[in-house]
């Protein structure tokens, strides 16, 4: 085989290698240590005659360095092409998954349709505040044994995060004249133990409405009607004497679960706090008494959600997991 040969057979090898593998062969086949065709020219060069050693010699040398270069030329192309991905058009996509809304989010979403339809603004307020919004303006003396109904987390003497959103009854008296009516969801602070049924952080939705001759059984109208449009037709509902200092008379509204699937079904859950606005809360923000009055009521959202959506434990909207966030 002549030296041209030998190149043309050599560089059409490397051209036509489809893999690394390939082209590992080619260069052994031509350049290997042991076997290799050109290899074995340049071994034998020493056997030839002075004059023909001379003129091949060089000539087998250059194509030695001529192959390795392609070699590396080549081996450089293939790199390339195996770190393109290849695309597979016929490929079933992947199914984006679309997020959706927390429990606690669509149970708030209930409640704002709901009280929109009955004609009441939805307002919202700070949830660090102040020991005068929280406690005092509400009737809530320093160090009377009351606050204990409230553990509190502290920020300062003066700052705390708010233990209720009764605050914004106050906030809202001072900046507006009556008549009115409003719902405050947003989230409360409770330094306290918790368990199946308590958090130390959760949402409430306050609820105030004022004006000339609003009574009480205008408040059991409303709250009679929210609980139908939220729960259904048949749910009972009942007002049980409590104590609140903000309120005179105060009372707590416990609602019947109807629910043969549920370990609570025909037991009252209590569901709210509520009552008339004090004379001295209005005295507080300059309201009249004698001329206005009004009810308020604070209700806890997460105890409205586990009642709708049948949740043992109240911990679980907070937990993260995904098996339970899943399932709405
Ligand atoms: C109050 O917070 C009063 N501000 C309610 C009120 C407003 C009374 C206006 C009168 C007039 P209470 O501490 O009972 O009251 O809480 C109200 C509701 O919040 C409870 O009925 C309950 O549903 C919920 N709640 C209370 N503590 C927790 C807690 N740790 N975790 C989850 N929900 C709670």
């Amino acid at each position: 085989m002549t030296l041209a040969e030998l190149k043309e057979s050599a560089i059409s090898d490397i051209k036509n290698a489809k893999d690394a593998k390939e082209l590992e062969a080619a260069k052994v086949k031509y350049l290997g240590r042991k076997e290799g065709q050109l290899t074995n020219i340049l071994k034998s060069l020493k056997n030839l005659p002075e004059e023909e050693k001379r003129k091949v010699g060089p000539e087998a040398n250059a194509l030695r360095q001529e192959l390795e270069a392609a070699l590396d030329k080549k081996l450089k192309e293939l790199a390339k092409k195996s770190s393109v991905p290849s695309i597979d058009v016929t490929r079933p996509g992947v199914k984006v998954r679309a997020g959706h809304l927390h429990p606690l989010t669509l149970m708030e979403n209930d409640i704002k349709t709901i009280f929109a339809g009955l004609n009441f603004s939805i307002v919202e307020g700070p949830e660090v505040e102040t020991e005068h919004y929280n406690f005092e303006a509400l009737n809530i003396p320093a160090n009377h044994p009351v606050k204990d109904m409230w553990d509190t987390f502290w920020i300062d003497a003066q700052h705390l995060l708010r233990t209720h959103t009764s605050p914004m009854q106050i906030r809202y008296m001072e900046t507006h004249k009556p008549p009115f009516q409003i719902i405050v969801p947003g989230r409360v602070f409770r330094f306290e133990a918790t368990d199946a049924s308590h958090e130390i952080n959760f949402y409430q939705v306050e609820g105030l409405m004022i004006g000339e001759k609003v009574n009480l059984a205008n408040f059991k109208y409303i709250i009679s009607e929210f609980f139908r449009q939220l729960f259904g037709v048949n749910t009972e509902i009942r007002f049980r004497p409590s104590y609140f200092p903000f309120v005179e008379p105060g009372l707590e509204v416990d609602i019947k679960i109807q629910d043969p699937g549920s370990p609570l079904h025909n037991h009252w859950l209590e569901v709210m706090g509520a009552g008339m606005v004090h004379p001295k809360v209005l005295d507080g923000v300059k309201l009249n008494p004698k001329e206005f009055q009004g009810f308020a009521f604070g209700l806890g959202l997460e105890r409205l959600a586990m009642i709708k959506y049948k949740i043992p434990d109240i911990r679980l909207f907070y937990s993260g997991d995904l098996r339970f966030i899943n399932q709405f």
